[in-house]
């Protein structure tokens, strides 16, 4: 109806313009005459305030881009190799006067480099020494900043010559004795790197802040307010690690909780005590669940914090070490063993490369394999005597993690003794030969298996349990144990009971199948004649042909109802433990709900139905011998929370005025393990608090569908709870499959969804939380509530979830949701 009314709106001017062209009396003329000069007033406006703009945008193009005297600050940080002085522990102390005497002569060197460049020494304005550090050889690192006055179009000469200052890696070879330059300060220098800042570090709000640490004895560093309070916003903290000669800084994360986005808070470790772009070791963000461990190449390391203004989370604690430098290289004897080798450049394909030779009997090399870069993962070489050689090369330049080896000596006639060898000649277990699993990580392990009894040949040689035939999922990797599914003939549609009809008849109004199973999964709506445990049932009673028609923006539905109640399932506003998973933005999951038995915290998860309403698990409410579980008084809930023990202005917290548990939950099988609680007082929906949809009890979620868990709980089995909301991806499971692979009872009310390798899984915690499922309309419906599994994130063991369908009924008629 809107529409039509603002059609009309618009007929009067039609009206308007067709009289200006209709013969007129002068009087008529007389009327129309201060119409004609406003017109031509308004043409005189438009036309001098484009003039204006065109006048303005010429100028602002021309001040900043044409304007040569405009000139910005540019920074390079920079490392100064000084071969003919000796570390002295004074260095270490910038308030010494050996400091201040050597900062002195580095800056006058640098001078004196930079004048000797045209386009340098036009815009030099200054150098500043911020610390020095001793090399391999006891000779001295200075560390320094130097600042110049650049106009704007000359910046990338300005890049250009600072990079050329660089001995190349030719010079390098050279090694120490090679001098760049002997200037009259007296200095020896044998290398200089420079390069401009990382912008995100020279930001003018950030409130700057710096702490010299020395890791003789072991300690600990940490974030601000760790693990209390949040970080600082708008910060850039750095803390310089030195450890003693002939000895390297070790720094083991033991926490890192920072926002997700690296533009606005990150750490950055350094294999320097400044901050080079080259020298990066790592940056960091977010949440990674990889443990992070860093060696120094030398015997000092720097460790950056910088933070944004918003979304401040808990930080970070590491300890810090330090570690004999072992000798390098070395003749291993034995018929097994590992070596390490850390902090080296595997990142320059060109220049860098672990290198093994292989050489004969007189020392002729007669094979040589170069590795870099870091896809080294797996790699086997094999030596065709009994002797190899390791040697690693790594330039000046970028830096990184390095590598990790182990040997083994072998009879060449049986090159893995009692295990099986894989084609890259890895060896291994030989229970892991035609397991179904990729163990040897070229797939060699599983081809040409000779299946057994219970498993279905693969056209790729994979040998697969049987039931996982035709169960939706490609379980071979190659699909075959997808195909030719239906018994029917090719051009038949085969129904859920075993019966087969003609294609054509499928979705044509009519239950040809006698089951609906032929009109359920249909992508146009009809209404059919008769309903069935398939079919979407409307308000009316009516049922229609659509799969999933529920809250998808068509009407399908005479009466509508399928649209109805859909203020549900969709991020509202969105801008921008689970095991194996990761942190979630914030309000990525609106009715993500975190219960607390009062005065103890964070019990179980469970979803916003409504502003009154939450559905959980029932063995989430079961009292247990001290705690009184069952009593609504006992609980709060916590709506719109991010991470645990920080709220902020859009967490809200309830208490719960009743609880309602399945009154058929068995405890002992977990059956019908779904609860409903009614919060106290109603909750405002916003952009962190908002419900999730419940699914129609036809609904179908079949196996191989991607689904969401989210939850606070454990991240590893037996391991402890989540601070920040973690989320993980992972997929509807088979019926069948999960009742063969879990030993328990499964049920008709529970649902299995994981990642059948292991990794990824609900845990303790996560439990009354959501399973959620994204419709092709990106709307999100709650498919599962975590309930229970066989440890968390193994093998074979899928989670089991509620299976919410079930229960559709149920929270009706217990909530009116
Ligand atoms: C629990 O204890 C729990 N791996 C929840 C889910 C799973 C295991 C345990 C599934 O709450």
């Amino acid at each position: 109806m809107d529409s039509l009314d603002s059609g009309q709106k618009f007929s009067p001017r039609q009206e308007q313009d067709w009289e200006t062209f209709l013969p007129a009396t002068d009087c008529k003329r007389l009327e129309k005459e201060p119409g004609r000069r406003k017109k031509l007033g308004i043409v005189v406006t438009v036309v001098v305030l484009a003039a204006l703009v065109a006048l303005l945008t010429g100028l602002l193009v021309w001040h900043f881009h044409l304007r040569s005297d405009l000139k910005v600050k540019r920074v390079y940080i920079g490392a100064m190799g000084i071969n003919n002085l000796h570390f002295q522990p004074a260095f270490e102390d910038p308030s010494s006067s050996q400091f201040a005497n050597l900062a002195l002569l580095v800056s006058q060197q640098l001078q004196q480099i930079y004048s000797k460049n045209s386009v340098l020494a036009k815009y030099f304005k200054g150098s500043m020494v911020q610390a020095f550090s001793e090399d391999s050889s006891d000779s001295v690192v200075a560390y320094y900043q130097s600042e110049f006055n650049v106009p704007i179009p000359q910046q990338d000469s300005v890049d250009q010559a600072i990079e050329s200052l660089e001995p190349t890696t030719g010079s390098l070879k050279g090694g120490k004795g090679r001098a760049l330059m002997r200037p009259d300060s007296g200095l020896s220098i044998n290398s200089v790197m420079s390069r401009a800042i990382d912008p995100r570090l020279t930001r003018s709000f950030l409130d700057r802040k710096s702490a010299n640490v020395h890791v003789r004895e072991a300690g600990v560093v940490q974030s601000p307010g760790f693990p209390d309070a949040p970080y600082p916003p708008n910060t850039y903290l750095q803390w310089s690690l030195r450890a003693d000669a002939g000895h390297r800084v070790r720094l083991d994360f033991h926490t890192l909780i920072l926002e997700d986005d690296c533009q606005q808070d990150f750490i950055k470790i350094y294999d320097s005590l400044a901050p080079i772009e080259q020298r990066t070791l790592t940056e960091q963000c977010g949440y990674p669940h990889d443990s992070l461990s860093f060696l120094s190449s030398g015997n000092v390391m720097l460790l950056s914090l910088v933070t944004s203004a918003k979304k401040n989370f808990p930080g970070f604690r590491a300890n810090y070490s330090q570690v004999p430098v072992s000798g390098c290289g070395g003749t291993f004897t034995t018929d097994r063993g590992s070596f390490l080798l850390t902090v080296l450049s595997l990142q320059l394909p060109s220049t860098n490369h672990v290198c093994l030779e292989h050489r004969g009997a007189k020392g002729k090399v007669f094979n040589e394999q170069r590795l870099c870069g870091s896809k080294l993962k797996n790699t086997v070489i094999t030596a065709h005597s009994n002797v190899m050689t390791v040697t690693f090369h790594s330039d000046s330049s970028y830096v990184s993690q390095g590598f990790t080896a182990e040997y083994e000596a072998f009879v060449p006639t049986d090159p893995c003794p009692g295990r099986f060898q894989c084609s890259n000649n890895l060896c291994i277990s030989n229970n892991l030969h035609c397991d179904g699993w990729d163990d040897c990580g070229d797939g060699s392990d599983e081809a040409n298996c000779k299946c057994e009894a219970s498993q279905m040949q693969c056209k790729n040689g994979r040998c697969k349990p049987k039931f996982w035939r035709c169960d939706g999922f490609d379980d071979c990797g190659d699909n075959t144990d997808e195909e030719n599914c239906g018994k029917c003939k090719q051009g038949e549609f085969s129904c859920r009971n075993g019966r087969c009809i003609p294609d054509k008849l499928k979705c044509n109004g009519k239950d040809d199948c006698s089951d609906g199973s032929d009109e359920s999964k249909c992508e146009r709506s009809v209404v059919l004649q008769q309903c069935s445990d398939f079919t979407y049932r409307c308000r009316n009673g009516h049922c229609i042909s659509k799969q999933n028609p529920e809250c998808d923006g068509e009407n399908d539905c005479e009466d509508g109802s399928d649209e109805d109640n859909c203020d549900c399932g969709m991020r509202p506003y969105r801008s921008s433990r689970i095991v194996g998973g990761q942190a979630s933005w914030e309000g990525e999951w609106p009715w993500q709900v975190s219960l607390h038995i009062k005065g103890t915290g964070h019990v179980c998860g469970a979803s916003v139905l409504s502003r009154r309403w939450l559905l959980t698990a029932a063995h989430c409410v079961r009292d247990s011998p001290t705690v009184r579980y069952s009593q609504a008084d006992q609980w709060e809930a916590f709506l719109g929370l991010h991470m645990q023990g920080q709220t902020n202005e859009w967490t809200v917290r309830r208490n719960i005025k009743r609880i309602v548990p399945h009154r058929d939950y068995n405890p002992s099988t977990y059956d019908n393990d779904i609860a409903l609680m009614e919060l106290e007082a109603e909750v405002s929906l916003n952009q962190y608090i908002w419900p999730i949809c419940l699914p129609s009890p036809t609904s179908d979620f079949p196996a191989g569908q991607e689904a969401w868990i989210t939850g606070w709980g454990a991240t590893r089995e037996g391991g402890f709870a989540a601070t920040v909301l973690q989320k993980a991806e992972v997929r509807i499971i088979n019926g069948t499959v999960c009742k063969s692979l879990l030993e328990e009872e499964m049920t008709a009310g529970m649902l299995c969804a994981g990642v059948l390798k292991g990794g990824v899984d609900a845990c303790q915690g996560d439990s009354g939380g959501p399973l959620s499922v994204t419709s092709i309309t990106g709307r999100v419906f709650l498919a599962g509530v975590v309930s229970w599994g066989d440890g968390c994130g193994r093998r074979n063991k899928p989670g089991v979830y509620t299976r919410v369908t079930k229960y559709r009924s149920w929270i009706k008629e217990e909530s009116g949701e």
